[in-house]
């Protein structure tokens, strides 16, 4: 008879420990029953396909069952066998590759991923994760925060670097790169690591606080490598990598030679959406945190609890999850950035907590007074939060935040 479609559909079975167990939000296609549409996703994302199989041997204890319906959500358990361990790439091609286009489903988006330990321990995890905040800037009891030179490109390097300093000067902790800023000609990455990490030196003097930069290495993989031997030659603690558009596989290669400088990775996420923002479709922004804590990313962007400029998905359920226990891979320091200025930190930081780092970009350079007086006013905010004050308590002792207060409020930017 051979291997069929409804041999990968079994609601008695149970998932091992040795399984990973994905959620799925399916919508059938018109004249096929949930029940049609789940052991179509557990066939064609582990080892079946459409016709039944003469070949010979029975590959089933390699293939995944679908073991859950309830209403449009549905659980497959992968055995263990499936995967390359350590291999990423492999594994989103089961769980995330054709069956995102099969004609079974009108749509399907992976929700969810229980990561079984052998996998786990496949994969390095982050060196430091939320422990940066110790470890590379002395403080617990706070959030560290990171700015965006404004506009996102087009600043000369002389002109980030400036803008960087003022933001450290007015307690600032992290110069970052924006996302799409990578070694342009009007801002070279070579000079714009040197000239910035200069001045992050002075900063320190000045300051006598512990001051870092996020530099975005994003290239193809060679590059990448080259970028963070040379960040590590002068000095630097951290690298930024775009890592949906790098891809998982520069990631995983990335990882393993920031370790060799003991360095730390900032994540930011720039096209996640094309993945997660359709609810019914594509990949969550839970999973996509998943697969990023596993390759190893220290600070990851996952949104600002709705208060930002962009659209977000549970950012709280997403932190809670990257603050987990897995194993012992140490945990991710969640990044909140898009649309925030002072008058939003109450609202997020209740939502968030503290353990967190707070990125603004135009919430700091957009303040009437300057870069400088933005940095101030986020830091007085930071502070006051920490001590328990007001923002408005914090603001009658603060004139730049508030000036801040008065020109965005608590409004949420559009
Ligand atoms: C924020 C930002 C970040 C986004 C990324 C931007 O700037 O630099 O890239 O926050 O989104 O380019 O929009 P502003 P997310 O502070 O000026 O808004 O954090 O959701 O991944
Ligand atoms: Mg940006």
């Amino acid at each position: 008879m051979g291997i069929t479609y409804e041999d990968f559909l079994d609601l008695d079975y149970e998932p091992t420990d040795e399984d990973l167990v994905c959620t799925f939000r399916i919508d059938p296609a018109t004249g096929m029953t949930t029940e049609e549409a789940a052991s179509r996703v557990a066939s064609e994302s582990s080892n079946g396909t459409w016709a039944a199989l003469q070949t010979g041997a029975d590959f089933t204890d390699m293939g995944a069952t679908a073991f859950s319906i309830d209403g449009d959500t549905i659980g497959v358990a992968y055995p263990a066998g499936l995967f390359e361990p350590g291999n990423m790439p492999q594994i989103l091609s089961c769980i995330a590759g054709n069956i995102m286009g099969m004609k079974a489903v009108d749509s399907i988006r992976l929700m969810d991923c229980e990561w079984p330990e052998t996998i786990v321990s496949s994969f390095d995890g982050p060196l430091f994760g939320s422990s940066v905040r110790e470890e590379i800037f002395g403080v617990d009891d706070r959030p560290i925060t990171a700015t965006v030179p404004k506009p996102k490109v087009g600043l000369s390097t002389k002109s980030h670097a400036q803008v960087g300093y003022d933001a450290w000067l007015g307690g600032v902790d992290l110069l970052k790169d924006d996302e799409n800023l990578t070694d342009q000609d009007f801002n070279p990455f070579a000079d714009r690591l040197t000239e910035s990490l200069a001045l992050r030196d002075d900063a320190e003097d000045e300051t006598g606080e512990k001051k870092s930069y996020l530099i975005n290495v994003t290239a193809d993989t060679q590059t990448m490598l080259d970028r963070v031997d040379e960040v590590a030659e002068q000095g630097g603690e951290y690298v930024m990598v775009d890592i949906i558009t790098a891809g998982w596989a520069g990631l995983q290669t990335v990882r393993e030679r920031t370790e060799k400088h003991g360095m730390a990775i900032h994540a930011h996420r720039a096209m996640h959406a094309a993945f997660d923002r359709m609810p019914t479709h594509g990949v969550s922004m839970r999973v996509l945190a998943q697969v990023s804590r596993l390759l190893g990313v220290d600070q990851l962007h996952t949104g600002t609890a709705g208060l930002g400029k962009l659209a977000n998905e549970d950012t709280v359920g997403i932190n809670e999850w990257m603050y987990s226990d897995l194993y012992g891979t140490a945990d991710v320091l969640p990044v909140a950035s898009g649309g925030l200025h002072p008058g939003l930190l109450p609202d997020l930081l209740d939502a968030t907590g503290t353990n967190i780092c707070i990125q603004l970009g135009g919430g700091i350079h957009g303040h009437p007074d300057g870069t400088h007086a933005g940095a101030v006013a986020l830091r007085a905010a930071i502070d006051g939060y920490v001590e328990g004050k007001s923002i408005q308590e914090v603001a009658d002792e603060t004139p730049e935040l508030a000036v801040a207060l008065d020109k965005w409020g608590t409004e949420t930017p559009r």
